[in-house]
């Protein structure tokens, strides 16, 4: 059951599709105080859990932190830190009396304070007094996780190409480039679905231009990759280059598209191309022209695009330049101690993605001026949305690869996510996993992190996990940052097992698209924490680093430097396959408890479920090429248990229809 609580004069965030039955007040076991801003709070018990909160630093369960939903362009996701891009305010708690979730929708900076000033006390503040609070009430974790996700809507559908390996790098300088690694990958017989355009492609990082000096032949790469089935997915960033005689920006500017200071004027930030303007994503006709834009590189025969840098990043305000400046003016030949000195380097840190900044501008929606620290959340979210809402005029009916780094619940209907700039640290792939889940509740099924890292160097061993873990991520890129190792896979000495493990996750894609979008279209969850299912056995609570992967399998991934195998949990007997490749795996059955199970550098664990079956694929090295009629079904202890497989054309946008499900036995 969904029941609503408003507070104030809500503002209209477009995250919610369906009614709910509206209260008066909030159910008891919470405590509302209503001032200037909203307080929550509930009292726990030692032993409830808290899930939710979707794309966050730390654990599965959130208790003994505070998470801030702030969206913020922060490279560094480090423990200690309370906001990354995306503000998800999806929560639940789960306790032996009682079970709930709660959806603040707000575009406010929203704090939860889960046990950490108090071990006992959820407090949960939201900045701004005006709020939609729902309260959802099921009788278990997976109902709530379903009804919250009907209310909100569903998730966004990938084409099925976008299950194939991708590599990314910032960035593949020239046309030659990206035609050298499409050629490398192939003369390895490496599979490879697209390769991706980071900010050089661009003109002085103009959003909608080619550079046409190292991309003189941009329309005929498109073509020859198409040849060869690899995809092209270009970047777009969330600012506008000013400069004269730039289409965007003078039709902007014309059109008063740009979000303004308050005296009217068109604002400014820089970012990558120095000066610019942000499109107005508030701004339903903005929205409609910015994302027709994305024709320009549709027509050219591009299928997928990364929205970036839309939380919005600035890295400096002219007005924050003009102070940052004044202050090392006036320091400038004085004798500078401990007290100036840190003043002076923090005059210079402080010009980037300042809270002052967001407080410098506007947005018009539906006449109303709307100061954008208020809606700061949204930004990110209505730039996926105009994309999103122009291909359903553009190309109707087809699925374009979508997604982006900032977003908001609401978001998850229009694209994907991926999670930022993660760095080539173990720990990050740890928290690759742990994040999974914690995405799903939130709605964004589409999703996954930088495979190897995104910053720092990377390391054989590390990648290889990695991509261990990664391969059962819908979105599976390999993306790395500049000035970092290269990554490509072809970099790595050990190509024999690179190779198992890309053939590997060809194989599992008629599974994972399947549970994929069975997932999307029942607002089900892909990733589950072991919790979620197995509800008698309390120690699976303490379980994070192994998951559910849809219905049939549980994974247990090594994510530590030099390990050879690692601890695994069984909360009930299970055959375990040691998988070296597509048709190279040993199999085990482990009962249920605790056990050492042995991962050499080239294994993975897989785990089937009782009563459940794995469909496996052949070797195939392009989505379209996987043979969906020799699929093996690896079952255990499922006589007379079929699996139903979800296989449709992976790109048209359709409807529920059991014509697409098979049951194989
Ligand atoms: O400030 O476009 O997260 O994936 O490679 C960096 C360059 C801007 C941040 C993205 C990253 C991308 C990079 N971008």
């Amino acid at each position: 059951m969904v029941r609503r609580v408003s507070y104030g004069n809500v503002f209209r965030t477009d995250a919610v599709v369906k009614s709910a039955e509206q209260m008066t007040a909030a159910p008891d076991y919470l405590q509302v105080s209503v001032g200037n801003t909203i307080t929550l709070q509930y009292n726990m018990d030692k032993t409830d859990i808290v899930y939710g909160l979707g794309e966050n630093v730390r654990g599965i369960n959130k208790r003994g932190f505070t998470y801030i939903s702030n969206c913020s362009d922060d490279s560094s996701h480090t423990e200690e830190k309370h906001s990354l891009y995306g503000a998800h305010n999806f929560i639940m708690v789960s306790s032996q009396k009682k079970m709930f979730g709660l959806f603040l929708d707000s575009p406010s900076t929203i704090t939860y304070d889960i046990g950490d000033s108090d071990t006992d006390l959820l407090k949960i503040e939201a900045a701004d007094s005006n709020l939609d609070l729902y309260i959802i009430e099921e009788n278990s974790l997976i109902e709530i996780v379903k009804s919250f996700r009907e209310l909100v809507g569903q998730s966004y559908m990938a084409p099925k190409w976008a299950f194939g390996y991708q590599q990314s790098r910032w960035s593949y300088m020239t046309s030659d480039e990206v035609r050298e690694v499409a050629r490398k990958y192939d003369e390895l017989k490496f599979p490879l679905e697209a390769i991706y355009l980071d900010i050089d492609y661009m003109e002085a990082y103009k959003d909608f231009t080619i550079n046409r000096e190292t991309f003189p032949d941009f329309e005929q790469l498109i073509q020859d990759m198409k040849q060869d089935e690899i995809h092209l997915v270009p970047i777009i960033d969330g600012g506008v280059k000013i400069e004269d005689g730039y289409k965007i920006y003078e039709e902007g500017k014309q059109n008063g598209y740009f979000c303004k200071r308050e005296d009217g004027t068109d604002f400014v930030a820089g970012v990558w191309p120095g000066k610019c303007h942000f499109p107005d994503f508030l701004n339903q006709e903005a929205r409609a022209w910015f994302g027709e834009k994305y024709n320009v590189l549709l027509e050219k025969g591009i299928d997928g695009f990364w929205n970036d840098m839309n939380e919005p990043a600035i890295f400096y305000s002219e007005e924050g330049l003009k102070d940052a400046f004044s202050y090392i003016d006036s320091v400038k030949g004085e004798n500078l101690d401990i007290n100036t000195v840190f003043k002076l380097r923090d005059a210079v840190n402080n010009i980037a993605n300042n809270p002052d900044d967001y407080k410098r501008f506007y947005h018009n929606v539906d006449g109303e001026k709307i100061r954008h620290d208020k809606v700061h959340n949204l930004f990110g979210y209505n730039m996926t949305r105009a994309a999103k809402e122009a291909f359903e005029k553009l190309v109707p009916g087809k699925r374009i690869l979508m997604f982006s780094r900032s977003s908001a619940i609401g978001a998850h209907r229009y694209g994907g996510i991926w999670t930022g700039d993660n760095a080539s640290w173990w720990s990050h792939l740890l928290l690759n996993i742990k994040m999974m889940p914690s995405l799903n509740m939130c709605g964004f099924l589409y999703t996954g992190a930088d495979i190897g890292g995104f910053g720092s160097n990377i390391t054989e061993d590390l990648m290889i996990r990695w991509l261990q873990f990664g391969m059962f991520t819908p979105l599976f890129r390999n993306h790395a940052a500049i000035g970092t190792r290269h990554q490509e896979l072809y970099e790595f000495k050990q190509k024999d097992i690179i190779r198992n493990m890309l053939e590997l996750r060809y194989a599992l894609v008629p599974y994972l698209y399947s549970e994929y979008m069975k997932a999307v279209y029942k607002n089900e969850m892909m990733f589950l924490p072991l919790s979620f299912v197995y509800t008698e056995d309390e120690y699976v609570n303490q379980v994070e680093d192994q998951l559910l992967v849809g219905e049939s399998i549980m994974i247990a991934p090594v994510y530590q430097q030099n390990a050879t195998g690692r601890y695994v949990y069984l909360p009930e007997d299970m055959l375990c396959l040691k998988m070296k490749g597509v048709s190279e795996y040993e199999s085990k059955v482990y009962e249920k408890g605790h056990h050492y199970v042995e991962a050499g550098l080239g294994e993975v664990l897989v785990f089937v479920r009782s009563g459940h079956i794995l469909p496996l694929g052949g070797k195939a090295d392009r989505v379209s090429r996987i043979d969906y009629n020799s699929l093996k079904l690896i079952g255990y202890k499922a006589e007379g248990k079929g699996y139903e497989l979800y296989n449709d054309d992976g790109i048209t946008e359709g409807n529920w229809d059991e014509k697409n499900i098979r049951i194989m036995k």
